[in-house]
């Protein structure tokens, strides 16, 4: 067997929480993260038949069992992450029955996968619907976009359209746009279904005034998401009530849409 904390997806998982938690999206214990595995890659690093401990997950999700994931623990801070990989990340495979969770590595204290599992495993059942190469559900707390929440309509059209135009990237990186959920009470199965309904439609959902979730195939996909909403974000924030005397027109984004070949929401537009 290989050492798995040489294994690149938990060398990936250190680096990017470690990342995440310099840029300041992931205070304390904010933020929580799931990769799901190739299970033949997990093999190489543990013996599958060996469970060390069942964990119920509160909820059914039939279509990712026997799935493998990588999260985040519970009440674990990003900060950490690097010194304390075994105690503060865990390795879960989802039962036969679907509501159990396997624990095949980490969680060393006795601890638990994040209170989030039900935003994250019903995100990805939305995700691997619309796209069978998604792996990836991330949720950190980045600060422009936090503070946009408290200024801005908590609107989809109006919120997303607003990235766009502060960024001329935005529109390339994130076409179909961005989902909003009003400010709601987080760890449960209600937000996690609110969450994966939105996940149906876009890769990036905004949680009202507590953080953002992203979607990808891979790290860089979901992680790359939420820094480009994060930039325009903090363009939108470091503008406040300054009078704008340049804009990028909504002529302007089709023209860039026509450019890139991009399928975006062209109903997000004020045409
Ligand atoms: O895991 O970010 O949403 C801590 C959180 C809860
Ligand atoms: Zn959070």
């Amino acid at each position: 067997m290989k050492d798995i904390l040489h294994a690149p997806f938990v060398e990936e998982m250190i680096d990017i929480t470690a990342n995440m938690y310099r840029l300041g999206w992931d205070e304390r214990n904010g933020g929580n993260i799931s990769v799901m595995l190739d299970p033949d890659e997990v093999a190489q690093y543990l013996d599958p038949d060996n469970v060390i401990r069942t964990i119920p997950t509160g909820f059914e999700a039939k279509p990712l069992i026997g799935k493998i994931f990588l999260v985040t623990g519970t009440g674990k801070y990003f900060r950490n992450i690097p010194k304390f990989p075994e105690r503060d990340l865990g390795i879960i495979r989802i039962a036969p029955d679907g509501t159990t969770a396997e624990l095949l590595w980490g969680y060393s204290d006795g601890g638990r996968f994040t209170s989030e599992l039900p935003a994250h495993l019903m995100s990805h059942m939305s995700r691997l619907a619309v796209n069978p190469d998604n792996r990836v559900i991330l949720h950190c707390h980045p600060t422009y976009t936090l503070a946009m929440n408290f200024v801005h309509p908590l609107e989809e059209k109006a919120f997303t359209h607003t990235l766009w135009e502060m960024c001329t990237e935005c529109l390339v990186v994130f076409p179909d746009g961005v989902g909003v959920l009003p400010w709601m009470v987080c760890g449960n199965n209600e937000i996690g279904e609110a969450t994966a309904e939105k996940m149906k439609q876009y890769r990036l959902v905004v949680w009202g005034m507590h953080g953002l979730y992203g979607a990808g195939k891979d790290i860089d996909e979901a992680f790359g998401l939420v820094e480009t909403v994060e930039k325009a974000a903090q363009v939108y924030m470091l503008i406040g009530d300054r009078p704008r005397i340049n804009t990028i027109r909504d002529e302007e984004l089709v023209e860039l849409g026509k450019a890139f070949g991009l399928d975006y929401r062209k109903d997000f537009l004020n045409l």
